[in-house]
């Protein structure tokens, strides 16, 4: 098995999910700033140009963090990190993709929108990047509410998937000057208590 990662968001999750899961993956890094992602060797393995991408043994290749994530649980089922049962397995999809619609989708349109990384991939609208950025608190107050019942992480009790997602996206807006506010006591709490988790530091 090998894995196809460098520096973003995306291939941050898959890094911590494997070391919540204590698992020692070969990797391959592959550096978005020289386009090495957009080379023709690498294109056949990921015809989307981007990372990151795992490669089974036999050849096959799989792509997107989240499954390349529940290939890691099927095989590696404990500790579990999409749920145990029909509701808590439910639950994670649903806040998983919560956090990768509403706040990594909000959060990732600032870079996207105006960083000079992506001005090939897209046409940019900055002043759509602006409107982003003024929209990130709202979409934390929104998760700050949501946490008001004192649960401890996002789809419950358990620590999930769907933590890893929302996690990355407080340290994606922190590279991109978009920290939690003050003021979102509960979103800061989950956060901290989150990222201090030792899986983070990979
Ligand atoms: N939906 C994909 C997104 C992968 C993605 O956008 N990766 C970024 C790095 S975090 C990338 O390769 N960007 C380069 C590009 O799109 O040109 C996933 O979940 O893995």
């Amino acid at each position: 098995m090998k894995l196809y990662q460098g520096m973003g968001p995306n291939s941050y999750r898959v890094r911590i999910f494997l070391k919540e899961k204590g698992i020692d993956v070969p990797m391959q890094e592959i550096d978005l700033m020289t386009a090495e992602h957009k080379a023709p060797d690498f294109l056949k393995l990921n015809s989307l140009g981007q990372i990151p991408v795992l490669e089974l043994d036999d050849g096959t290749i799989i792509t997107e963090s989240v499954a390349i994530c529940r290939y890691i649980e099927e095989t590696h089922p404990e500790p579990p990190l999409f749920g145990t049962d029909a509701v808590s397995r439910a639950k994670v999809e649903m806040w998983n993709r919560r956090a990768e619609l509403v706040i990594f989708a909000t959060i990732g349109n600032v870079p996207l929108h105006s960083d000079e990384l992506f001005k090939d991939r897209l046409t940019q609208f900055p002043a759509f990047a602006e409107t982003e950025r003024l929209a990130v608190p709202k979409k934390w107050a929104w998760l700050d509410r949501e946490l008001a019942d004192g649960r401890p992480f996002l789809a419950g009790d358990n620590f999930s998937i769907a933590d890893i997602t929302a996690g990355v996206c407080g340290w994606l807006g922190e590279v991109f000057g978009m920290e939690i506010p003050d003021s979102l006591g509960n979103v800061r709490r989950w956060n901290e208590r989150v990222r201090s988790r030792p899986s983070w530091n990979v």
